[in-house]
């Protein structure tokens, strides 16, 4: 079972969700499975580059590469008030509680042109104004269930522990705070994972640049977004969303000559994509073969034979061991026989951890 990640775009209006969720669906990886693929208006399924399978594949003669997958959801509509229905606000709510993960766009970018919608550019301002919300929203919820377990706490008193938890989280939102800040032990952590609270989602903040910024782009306000954002240790990605439109247009073959044009290395959507597989806690082990060269998603810390499972359920049931050898080593060997010679192939247990890049083939009955 391919897990299918996801992450919310929010903001406030007119800062560039859409011109980064529409350059981040037409944005295609050199040997696309997802030609076009937008689920829904909103939803679009992105592939995360991966440089080293293009390597493998060209090791084993693969007929295709699969790249690891993450779905982007582009959430409109969040305003001031959005807790209290301001703008349909409650439905983008519940959009995001859906999502893995938050992908805060900031505006940081002057333009004459784009309207802000509280006059002027105040990146802080504006994420704490998302941020008021996703926890107003938060508050509602868990005041709701706490008014429900009460009643069931007197005759149930195995709740009281969660009971306890939740009390901690509303105290925690009332003193304006996350819930992803909120220090729980680990029997706590599992009391409070089946509420879907917004604010304990990881959040990365994407500071949306102007043109003109190219290539630091680096500028007053992205390092009050970079301060702010370290406080709670989330990332921030720059990015110019506009630049990434322009970019996604552009044939494949004539991407990179353009972005080292402007002094570029790296298009900013790889470095989000990557940023966002990363928030997640995700790595991808690899399988190469003729038929194909592909990337798997699995949490980090997951063991072998979970692993195998993201193939085939029948394949961890029937679990053997894994032969592992690491990217480096079939690069360096010209493939899994020259490994093989060298004494880099592993025969690895089920409860192996895997590492990111590994390279596996699962013996199974
Ligand atoms: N100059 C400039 N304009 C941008 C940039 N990103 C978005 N815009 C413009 O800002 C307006 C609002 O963008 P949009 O993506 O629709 O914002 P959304 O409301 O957050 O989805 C559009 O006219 C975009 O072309 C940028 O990086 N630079
Ligand atoms: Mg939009």
């Amino acid at each position: 079972m391919a897990k299918k990640l996801s992450a919310g775009i929010v903001g406030l209006p007119n800062v560039g969700k859409s011109t980064l969720f529409n350059a981040l669906t037409s944005n295609q990886a050199p040997a696309s499975n997802y030609p076009f693929c937008t689920i829904d208006p909103n939803v679009g399924v992105v592939e995360v580059y991966d440089a080293r399978l293009e390597k493998l594949s060209a090791l084993s003669h693969s007929k295709k590469i699969i790249y690891a997958t993450m779905e982007f959801v582009d959430i409109a509509g969040l305003v001031a008030g959005a807790s209290k229905g301001e703008g349909l606000g409650n439905k983008f709510l519940a959009n995001i509680r859906e999502t893995d993960a938050i992908v805060h766009v900031v505006r940081c970018f002057e333009s004459q042109d784009v309207v802000h919608v509280s006059g002027k550019i105040d990146p802080i301002h504006d994420i704490e104004i998302i941020n008021l919300e996703l926890r107003l929203a938060d508050l509602q919820m868990v005041e709701n269930v706490i008014l429900r377990l009460e009643k069931q706490v007197k005759t149930k008193k195995e709740l009281v522990p969660t009971m306890e938890v939740l009390q901690k989280a509303m105290a925690h939102l009332n003193e304006d705070k996350p819930v992803r800040s909120l220090v729980l032990n680990h029997e706590e952590q599992e009391l409070l994972k089946p509420y879907p609270f917004l604010t304990a989602k990881k959040i990365l903040y994407v500071a949306n640049v102007s043109e003109k910024e190219l290539p630091e782009m680096d500028n007053d306000y992205v390092r009050k977004v970079r301060e702010y954002a370290a406080k709670e240790k989330n990332a921030v990605i720059p990015i110019c969303a506009k630049l990434e439109e322009e970019i996604a247009q552009l044939p494949i073959s004539e991407r990179k000559e353009f972005l080292e044009s402007l002094g570029l290395h790296q298009s900013g959507l790889e470095r989000l994509i990557r940023a966002s597989f990363d928030m997640l806690g995700l790595l991808t082990y690899l399988t190469t073969g003729e038929i194909e060269t592909r990337a798997w998603t699995i949490h980090a810390g997951s063991k072998a034979a979970e692993a195998a499972g993201e193939i085939h359920t029948d394949i961890q049931k029937g679990f053997i061991r894994a032969e592992v050898v690491s990217f480096d080593d079939m690069v360096a060997y010209k493939g899994r026989a020259g490994a093989r010679q060298e004494g880099k192939v592993r025969a690895e247990g089920r409860d192996y951890v895997v590492k990111d890049g590994d390279v596996i083939l699962f013996m199974h009955n």
